[in-house]
């Protein structure tokens, strides 16, 4: 039996997290949360009071980091500022929580020799040309287009530092975008699922062509435990499920699953800088650590988080206003 330390962990993938070490180990968990509006204190209720601690607080407050990473003996650093939308309007808080944050828990990590995992994101790489079939790999080299992902290349570039120069026993992970229950509704798939059981139309942004590489939040954690307990400190994984679509593609399917017209929905103003497309090879993950995907069917992924947010208005529609608020200044 471990104790992890997981950051972020009342966030979305933090929690899916969560529960997925609970179901599959005996591990012990500290979640360490700073509540941003992106965290959400109810995605932890029910769990084992004797398994999950909770503790309020910055990822960026040394004191409060030293004394919990040297409890733990491991650290799966998922905290930060997340939502590219956010990093375009108001880039401050992504320098701090990312970079500064995550130079914090490195600190911490190489004061207690405890080992550390790097949640980090395929955007680090830039975008691919929506004509090729390109994919990104491991030795590809950081070249990132938004303020969040320069904030997360930054934050993945100290790790790399902290391993070379003080011997820290690292793994980082770029994952493609996530999907499944416990998202934001700031984010695609639950913003638009949102919309349309609010009586309202999705919103997609300029030309709908865009390309993301869909991965269920279950898959993505189970390869970031598959790393944790089997992946070579100092190295590099990407997850990925082949799940290529472009956002046309998943909001017609989202209308569809919903019993709506294929045309219900609104072109609304473009991200700047938008980026085309991203798509991951995994064969490193999966020929190294035998880690496979379950959820290789797209549409039954989708139409279960359709479902769960349908059972779940409780959960998102305290943030439902706030959110489509902050979109409706910017036009989108
Ligand atoms: P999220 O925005 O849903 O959750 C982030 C969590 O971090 C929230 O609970 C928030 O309260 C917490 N947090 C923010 N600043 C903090 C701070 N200073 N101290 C402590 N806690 C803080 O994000 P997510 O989608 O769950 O993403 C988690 C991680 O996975 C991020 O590092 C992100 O870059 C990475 N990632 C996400 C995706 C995706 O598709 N969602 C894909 C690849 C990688
Ligand atoms: O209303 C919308 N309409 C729309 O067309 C929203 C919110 C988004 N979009 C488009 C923009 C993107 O092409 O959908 C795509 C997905 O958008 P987001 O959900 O904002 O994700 P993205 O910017 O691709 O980044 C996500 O995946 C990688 C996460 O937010 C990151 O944290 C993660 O690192």
């Amino acid at each position: 039996m471990a104790r992890l330390l997981v950051t972020g962990g009342a966030g979305f993938l933090g929690v899916n997290f969560v529960r997925h070490v609970l179901a599959s180990t005996d591990h012990r968990i500290a979640v360490l949360d700073k509540l941003t509006y992106a965290g959400n204190r109810a995605s932890l209720e029910g769990l084992p009071e004797s398994r999950v601690t909770f503790v309020e607080g910055d990822i960026a407050d040394a004191l409060l980091v030293d004394a919990l990473v040297g409890d733990a003996d491991a650290v799966v650093h998922f905290a930060a500022e997340t939502h590219n939308d956010h990093a375009l309007a108001e880039p401050a808080p992504f320098v701090r929580t990312n970079l500064v944050g995550t130079f914090t828990l490195l600190e911490a990590v190489r004061a207690h020799g405890v080992r550390f995992h790097q949640v980090s994101t395929d955007e680090v790489y830039g975008d691919l040309a929506l004509e090729s079939s390109d994919r990104f790999h491991e030795g590809d080299a950081f070249s990132p287009s938004s303020p969040y992902s320069a904030t997360k290349a930054g934050a993945d570039l100290l790790v790399h530092a902290w391993v070379r120069s003080y011997g820290v026993h690292a793994t980082v992970s770029h994952c493609s975008n996530s999907y499944g229950p416990y998202q934001h509704v700031e984010k695609f798939i639950p913003r638009q699922i949102t919309q349309v059981l609010r009586g309202d139309r999705p919103r997609l942004y300029g030309s709908g062509e865009q390309v993301r590489d869909w991965i269920h939040a279950e898959d993505h954690s189970s390869a970031v435990l598959a790393i944790l307990e089997r992946g070579t400190p100092g190295e590099t994984y990407l997850i990925g499920a082949d799940g290529e679509r472009s956002n046309l593609e998943v909001v017609r399917l989202i209308l569809e699953l919903m019993g709506q017209p294929q045309d219900a929905f609104d072109r609304v103003a473009d991200r700047p800088g938008h980026d085309a497309r991203y798509a991951i090879d995994s064969t490193k993950l999966r020929a190294e650590l035998g880690w496979e995907p379950v959820h290789r069917d797209f549409e039954a992924g989708l139409a279960a988080t359709i479902a769960w947010y349908r059972e779940n208005e409780d959960w998102w529609a305290p943030a439902k206003n706030a959110t489509e608020a902050f979109y409706a200044a910017r036009g989108q």
